[in-house]
């Protein structure tokens, strides 16, 4: 049974990773850092009901140690770094911790691998977020990247310090370039989420108003299930290599909750409003990914429409909340 560690086990992407790799026989460990709040750690991984199956040992991206010895102590063969502080927004009020534990945590995770598994495999998980004031219309692996936030910045180092290990030391590390995806277990911070959330709040009648930011800026929105299956694919490569990953449709905050609202029978010109202070510093007007090399070398493609994942996402946010009101 081959055995790989995921680091940001309890995020979105280390739940759905996590399914997707038990399913394929894998012994899956996931980094832990303590939380005084342990009674709700770990709820993605409840929700998929795996909770159980994923080994979780204690460590954090930010200490070294305990990276080495979690290698040391459990051997995987290939390690996804999903870890990160990832909510942009926050990364202008928390930028030193946002670079220690997003930038200089993927360097910590790879010098523990070349201290004590030089011949694992490692995904880092880069983002859109890298190509920020866009170079060009539509985003590739060769685009030049200009970032725009704290967060991005922190990227953009560990995408770096992933290419130079890579050619450095010989070691197998790639870069995973996802653009947004979403799902019913993203954080309710996210704007998919936080619609979805409002627009179930607003039918049920437990709200009248969704306050938003910026409801012109575009995304190229993918489902989380669709992408961790591109990040287990490119680590199964014989060389290692740097991918896009992306739907090749954007949509603006607008139109996503246009549908979200429809969906639940309702008008979005009636509950969303714009308010100034959800603004951002600097922000990413338009993202719109290329992910040919994906499709063509690693067979990957797309499988959820924009439409049905805000169907799913909506549902779940509806039954979330009728289930607390009858508890
Ligand atoms: P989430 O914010 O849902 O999950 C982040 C994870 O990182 C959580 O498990 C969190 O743990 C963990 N974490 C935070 N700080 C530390 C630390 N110091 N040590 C160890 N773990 C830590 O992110 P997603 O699942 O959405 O994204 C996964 C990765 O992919 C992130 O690196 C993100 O930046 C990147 N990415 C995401 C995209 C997206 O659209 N979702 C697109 C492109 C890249 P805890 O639960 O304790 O907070
Ligand atoms: P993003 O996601 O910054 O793209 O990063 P987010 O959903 O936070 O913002 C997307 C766009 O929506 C605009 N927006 C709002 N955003 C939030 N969060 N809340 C609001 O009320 C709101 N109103 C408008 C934002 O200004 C922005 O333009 C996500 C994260 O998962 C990163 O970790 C990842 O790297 C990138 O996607 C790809």
């Amino acid at each position: 049974m081959p055995t790989c560690l995921i680091t940001g086990v309890t995020g979105q992407d280390g739940a759905y990773l996590s399914q997707f790799l038990l399913q394929k026989g894998y012994h899956v460990i996931g980094l832990l850092r303590r939380s005084a709040s342990s009674d709700t750690v770990g709820e993605r991984l409840r929700w998929l009901g795996i909770l159980d199956k994923v080994e979780l040992v204690d460590g954090d991206l930010v200490d070294l140690s305990s990276l080495i010895r979690i290698l040391q102590a459990h051997q995987p063969t290939e390690i996804y770094n999903l870890g990160a502080q990832s909510f942009v927004a926050a990364s202008w009020n928390q930028p030193l911790l946002t670079g220690q534990v997003t930038g200089q945590g993927a360097t910590n995770l790879l010098e523990a691998m070349r201290i004590v598994l030089p011949r694992a495999r490692y995904y880092q998980a880069s983002s859109s977020e890298m190509f920020g004031r866009i170079q060009e219309p539509i985003q590739n692996e060769r685009t030049p990247f200009y970032p725009r936030s704290p967060y991005a910045v922190a990227k953009l180092y560990a995408h770096w310090m992933t290419v130079n290990y890579r050619e450095s030391f010989g070691m197998y590390a790639l870069s995973g370039i996802l653009f947004n995806h979403e799902s019913p277990l993203r954080s309710i911070e996210f704007v998919t989420r936080k619609i979805t959330d409002g627009v179930a709040r607003i039918k049920l009648g437990m709200a009248r108003e969704l306050a938003l930011g910026n409801l012109e800026a575009k995304r190229d929105w993918g489902h989380a299930r669709d992408y961790v299956r591109a990040m287990w694919l490119m680590l199964q490569q014989d060389e290692p290599d740097d991918y896009v990953v992306a739907t090749g449709r954007n949509s603006s905050v607008r139109d996503f909750c246009r549908i979200a609202f429809s969906y639940a029978g309702l008008n979005y010109e009636d509950h969303v409003v714009s308010r100034s202070e959800l603004m951002r510093p600097a922000e990413v007007d338009v993202l719109l990914g290329d992910a040919s090399k994906a499709r063509q070398k690693l067979g990957w493609q797309p499988t959820v429409s924009l439409e049905d994942m805000i169907a799913e996402m909506v549902d779940a946010d509806v039954e979330r909340h009728r289930k607390r009101r009858q508890a």
